[in-house]
């Protein structure tokens, strides 16, 4: 029994992406994404890295020509689209106050730079708020969650072309205007600091194209700031009661000992994190950045008005996602290992996933009021949650108490944190119900309270069950908090 007292109208909820969640990726006119060229390599054959980002043209071309067939689970999903219904009366049963999803650019814009949208990604939309607001449960909508069409990458590179702000804006507008009396909360771009470790997948660039793919990417992303902004704008102005936040990947980083080089290094990893949030809620570039760039010979095309747009419109409240904290070390040997989700240097005070992800409940509350100190802004956590193997029992039972303990740590820190002056303003956990994992493409990667039959080539029934975490959230909502 805890005593930690979570403010009244606290947005309790789960987190998906359509990429991972809708499949019918050639349905209703739906044109592809980035995402659906992305391929499963089998744990045996992985390596350290994260393997995910398409990097030239021929490889493109080579994806395009192959199979559907099995290797593109995130092209199947778990057929949100067709079975949406039933899914979110379970999340309504669950008592979510507030369902994060994204809309899929290419369901709406095949193409990305049509005029017209396409009506039939529009109605899909429309009917699926339509089932969430049946049952009092508030949408969260991401509008760029990986899902880049893909034509925007053969003919543009991306955002590494200024051209995609207009496109973008274009976007964001036809779905303000269709969605503004049923949407209330927004998200510009999901992860927007993932383009520094994915240039495809944040960015939707091919780094065979560029020269120098650093400068190509922090180009990229002031195209994405302007774009955010200017979502942020028109999102305001469309929809006047509306919210609209930025996303953040966050990882608290700790100095590996109390050298100062260490202590240095983690604080200089920290900064380059912070800096989209700097930019997205302070409304400039910090000037450590600036320097940054000075000395890496980045020299950023920032064209008239792109300040004050920066200046003028903040976001409303800042997002992030939070799985793991890392280590930083000002070891030359071992700076290389750096900011890497797989190969970071371990933490001995911490255990850690099964994909090697070090569990750390206590840096949430480290970062909770670090972000809170630097912006004296609403935080809302959109994405946390334990990726593990399941497994259903003979009597189908599916006894996930290890996902528990990982979500209880964690809601009791963040009860704190509010108790110690946060301003935190929802939670929503990460795969509420088991979809595809972004970074590894497996199905086995579980993180929802309801489980889905499927394996990690596409086989199985895709029925869905309830896992023992299910009842317990639904408790945890029930009591605000308060039974954990
Ligand atoms: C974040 C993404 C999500 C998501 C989650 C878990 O980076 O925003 O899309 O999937 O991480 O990651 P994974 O699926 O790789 O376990």
């Amino acid at each position: 029994m805890s005593t930690h007292r979570f403010p009244e109208g606290f947005l309790w909820g789960g987190a998906t992406a359509a990429n991972q969640l809708e499949g019918a990726y050639k349905e209703g006119g739906k044109g592809l994404s980035i995402f659906d060229m992305v391929t499963f390599v089998p744990k045996e054959a992985r390596t350290a890295e994260i393997e995910m980002d398409v990097k030239s043209e021929a490889e493109l071309e080579r994806l395009l020509a192959a199979d559907d067939g099995a290797n593109f689970p995130k092209r199947r999903g778990i057929d949100f689209y067709h079975r949406y219904e039933e899914d979110i009366a379970l999340f309504a049963e669950m008592g979510f106050k507030t369902f994060r999803m994204s809309i899929s650019w290419p369901r709406i814009f095949p193409n990305g730079d049509e005029l017209e949208p396409n009506a039939e990604g529009l109605a899909f939309y429309d009917r699926v708020f339509d089932e969430l607001l049946k049952y009092g449960i508030e949408p969260l909508v991401t509008l760029s969650h990986y899902e880049l069409p893909l034509t925007l990458v053969k003919k543009y590179n991306g955002w590494a072309d200024r051209r995609l702000v207009d496109l973008f804006v274009h976007y964001a507008e036809t779905v303000f205007t269709r969605y503004k009396d049923k949407v209330k909360y927004w998200l510009t771009f999901n992860e927007i600091n993932v383009s520094t470790m994915s240039p495809y997948i944040g960015s939707g660039i091919l780094v065979d194209r560029v020269e120098n793919v650093e400068a190509t990417v922090y180009q990229a992303l002031h195209h994405q700031f302007v774009a955010s902004a200017r979502a942020v704008r028109a999102c305001h102005e469309i929809i006047p009661n509306s919210q609209i936040g930025c996303m953040l990947a966050r990882m608290e980083v700790y100095p590996e000992t109390s050298n100062p080089d260490d202590v240095l290094a983690a604080l200089e990893e920290d900064q380059k994190n912070l800096f989209f949030t700097d930019v997205q809620a302070r409304g400039y570039y910090p000037s450590f950045m600036l320097s940054y760039f000075d000395k890496h010979d980045i020299s950023i095309e920032v064209l008239p008005g792109d300040e004050e747009i920066l200046s003028q419109h903040t976001v409303d409240f800042i997002s992030f996602s939070y799985y793991m904290s890392m280590v930083a070390s000002g070891a030359p040997e071992k700076a290389k290992q750096k900011g890497n989700f797989f190969s970071g240097i371990k933490n001995p005070y911490l255990e850690a996933s099964d994909w090697g992800w070090q569990i750390d409940p206590k840096g949430l509350r480290i970062t909770l009021k670090k972000m809170y100190d630097r912006y004296q802004m609403p935080l809302f956590i959109v994405e946390n949650g334990l990726g593990a193997y399941d497994v259903v029992e003979a009597d189908g039972t599916i006894n996930d108490d290890y996902r528990i303990e990982y979500l209880r740590a964690h809601i009791e820190q963040m009860g704190q944190a509010i108790e110690e002056g946060v301003d935190l303003i929802g939670y929503t956990s990460w795969g509420c119900i088991d979809l595809i994992s972004a970074s590894t493409s497996e199905m086995s990667k579980r993180y929802g309270f309801i489980y889905v039959d499927q394996d990690d080539y596409g086989n199985g029934t895709l029925e869905r069950k309830k896992k023992k975490s299910f009842d317990w959230y639904k408790q945890v909502i029930a009591s605000n908090g308060e039974q954990l």
